[in-house]
């Protein structure tokens, strides 16, 4: 079902260009952009134009508006060089935080795609 922008929603301003970002992919469907407080030399956020509250609601209600934002992080991450093949120092995490609980501060369907250092496992 979609759903329509939310007026307190961060990530929706900035899909409506209200709140600047720097965005560095963008298809028909999702919008992807530098997080402000990087946690790894490429830290983007991939995200559903479309306002879906984390990443269980956005996959319950549109499931190929979830599988165009996998497909758009795995094309941000070759566009930023950390995509497999490259050796083993080469790779990247696709992170949904779900629930405060887990670190969601945004409650706006998004993926961390996070990489160009070592990432440890388990995370913390
Ligand atoms: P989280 O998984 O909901 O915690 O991720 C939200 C992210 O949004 C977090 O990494 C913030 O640094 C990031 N962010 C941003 O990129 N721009 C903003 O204006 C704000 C948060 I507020």
């Amino acid at each position: 079902m979609a759903e329509e922008p939310q007026e307190d929603c961060l990530f929706c301003k900035i899909v409506a260009g209200d709140v600047p970002a720097t965005v560095v992919h963008e298809t028909d469907t999702t919008l992807a952009f530098r997080d402000i407080n990087p946690q790894a030399p490429t830290h983007v956020l991939v995200i559903p134009k479309e306002h879906h509250p984390d990443a269980a609601a956005l996959a319950a209600a549109a499931p190929q508006l979830a599988a165009d934002v996998l497909r758009a992080a795995g094309e941000v991450a070759a566009r930023e060089n950390i995509a497999p093949p490259g050796g083993a120092t080469v790779g990247y995490r696709i992170v949904f935080n779900t629930g405060a609980g887990a670190g969601q501060t945004v409650w706006h369907a998004h993926a961390h795609v996070l990489g160009g250092r070592g990432l440890n496992w388990p995370p913390g």
